[in-house]
């Protein structure tokens, strides 16, 4: 997969190249390229933003520099010359990933951008877009880009506005990285261990279980009883207790959802 992120922070970015995801950017698995958007402009202050029509606070994107930039990085030509500061690797790794990712016409690229208006990004939107072979996450402030922009990159794209919570933060960076995260682990061969994703919060819409290690007696507390037992089928109930509680006193929404699924032992545990 390929993900390229425009932003005048780009510096903000660099942690993704840490932990698992840095592994997979460093064998290949994924394509990150991290990008100025400032490389765009063409005045000496290289502006970006200007005040709104219509009046009210704060400052808008300009649309020009963010129309270059999505040319020179939706357009299958262009995309290999563009501003990358990842210069010193970004060329050969995108040459290999285009190829291996094997990009098709039903496979649209899809551009996301970051805002508090946006849709609410998912585990479910997450794993959707794991499958895909282009990403572009268009990282403005959260007064916003200019709305012509979304709509003449919905001509080449699939454009989405995604907000990851009900709260508001300065840019998009932050909310890019944190989706950044949840998506390149779903992508096969990225995360370690298949089955700590199977068995993870969300997937089944119930959340995880509390977990426990040794030793066995820590400062007068000790690990439920069962879990000690090897009673396998016993073991299973009590986690999916657990789960039931825990998102029943936490997360009342989503045990709502489930309701109609519950069987008569999952309703004993509420
Ligand atoms: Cl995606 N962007 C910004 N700027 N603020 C947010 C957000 C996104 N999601 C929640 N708040």
């Amino acid at each position: 997969m390929r993900i390229d992120v425009v932003s005048i922070f780009p510096e903000y970015l660099a942690p993704l190249r840490l932990s698992l995801i840095g592994r997979a950017i460093a064998d290949g698995a994924l394509d990150l390229r991290v990008h100025d958007l400032r490389d765009w402009t063409h005045d000496r202050h290289r502006t970006v933003d200007d005040t709104p029509y219509g009046g009210g606070a704060g400052m808008v994107m300009r649309p020009e520099p963010w129309g270059e930039a999505l040319d020179a990085l939706l357009d299958a030509h262009g995309a290999e010359s563009a501003g990358t500061t990842d210069s010193a690797d970004g060329g050969a790794a995108g040459a290999a990933g285009g190829a291996a990712t094997g990009e098709t016409a039903g496979d649209r690229p899809v551009v996301l951008v970051p805002s508090p208006a946006g849709v609410p990004f998912t585990q479910a939107q997450a794993a959707e877009l794991a499958q895909r072979s282009r990403l572009l996450f268009a990282c403005g402030r959260y007064e916003g880009i200019d709305q012509r922009v979304v709509e003449e990159a919905s001509a080449r794209a699939e454009v989405r506005m995604v907000s990851i919570g009900d709260y508001v933060l300065n840019g998009g960076e932050v909310a890019t990285m944190v989706m950044i995260e949840a998506i390149a682990r779903l992508i096969p061969g990225i995360i370690g261990n298949p089955e700590s994703l199977a068995e993870e919060s969300y997937k089944d819409g119930l959340l995880e279980y509390p977990v426990y290690t040794k030793p066995a007696q820590w400062r007068g507390r000790e690990v439920p009883e069962v879990l000690l037992s090897g009673n396998h089928g016993a073991i299973a109930r009590w986690r999916r207790d657990r789960r039931l509680e825990r998102t029943a006193r936490v997360r009342p929404d989503l045990l709502a959802a489930l309701e109609p699924e519950l069987s008569t032992a999952d309703r004993a545990a509420l």
